[in-house]
């Protein structure tokens, strides 16, 4: 069976890699494919948002360096949280430069990514020497990787050819590459469904512009509803930031829209992936 026919949970045991593991049992336990990107400057805010949130989510994506107020204890609060609400978390980090700096940008600096982040990014463009590079750091924690094969920017250069060398550099490194940030599900690269047998492969698709009220923004961000990226594109976690939490922060946050924004996108979410899998009885 394709692995996008498949329950999450029967998909972790595809994985040896333990945050692959981890998240896919998290999806299956929290009956939730939603990640929230909390996109937020105040510390206040962010662990306010996430505290909101957590009981929908799987995951939280985290962009740490755009806190303005960042002190180690956020990454304290970051890991209760964590436990609390039983989610997992992505830093995401998107790294892209040679293997030597962005291991020591994994694992040190202020942020320290690899000691608490369970999943990161990166971008495919170095070559290999990214994987390496952040495995070295990763691996032996335990954490996995997520490679940029696609974007959901108007105009990305991550298309066609790059796209499939990113799915090549992939599959030479499963250990540790673990899934891809993309709009859709990558199986069809360089095979053909005899050549690449059941079992073999099954990468995680995490996929962000996901709205269900914008198409896109003032800056070039493209937005899909939960249903096509699911159902359609056979993608696996969807991401959305603003759809729900909108622009408030502060005073201007209202913690019960969120909170009711984030049901209804996991919701969404959810009875997609049971009509992908040919379930009955989506949730309401
Ligand atoms: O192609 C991409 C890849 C990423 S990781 N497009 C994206 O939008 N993202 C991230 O997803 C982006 O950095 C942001 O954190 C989030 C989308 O936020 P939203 O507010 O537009 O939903």
């Amino acid at each position: 069976m394709s692995s996008h026919r498949k329950s999450y949970g029967q998909r972790a045991a595809d994985h040896s890699n333990p945050a692959a593991q981890l998240l896919l049992h998290t999806i299956e336990r929290k009956k939730s494919n939603l990640a929230v990107s909390v996109d937020l400057t105040k510390t206040s805010d962010f662990l306010k948002v996430i505290d909101v949130v957590g009981p929908y989510v799987c995951l939280i994506k985290t962009h740490i360096d755009i806190l303005e107020d960042f002190t180690p204890d956020v990454i304290e609060r970051l890991k209760l949280l964590s436990a609390k609400h039983d989610f997992v978390v992505f830093e995401d980090r998107k790294f892209a430069d040679i293997g030597n700096t962005v291991a020591l940008q994994y694992s040190s600096g202020v942020h320290k990514i690899a000691s608490w982040s369970h999943i990161t990014n990166a971008h495919p463009v170095p070559g290999p020497s990214v994987i390496t590079g952040l495995a070295s750091v990763g691996l032996p924690l335990g954490r996995g990787l997520l490679l940029l094969a696609q974007m959901s920017t108007e105009g990305s250069l991550a298309t066609g050819s790059y796209t499939d060398d990113a799915v090549r550099m992939a599959r030479a490194h499963r250990e540790f590459v673990i899934g891809f940030i993309a709009q859709r599900r990558m199986d069809h690269v360089g095979t053909s469904p005899s050549s690449l047998p059941d079992g073999v492969e099954d990468f995680i698709i995490l996929t962000p512009g996901v709205s269900l009220e914008m198409s896109g923004d003032s800056m070039g961000q493209q937005y899909r509803t939960p249903e096509k990226v699911i159902l359609e594109n056979g993608c696996d976690v969807i991401i959305v930031g603003r759809g729900i939490y909108g622009k408030g922060t502060g005073d201007a946050l209202d913690v019960g829209c969120v909170a009711l924004q984030a049901e209804k996108y996991r919701t969404e979410g959810w009875n997609a992936y049971l009509k992908r899998i040919g379930s009955t009885g989506p949730t309401s």
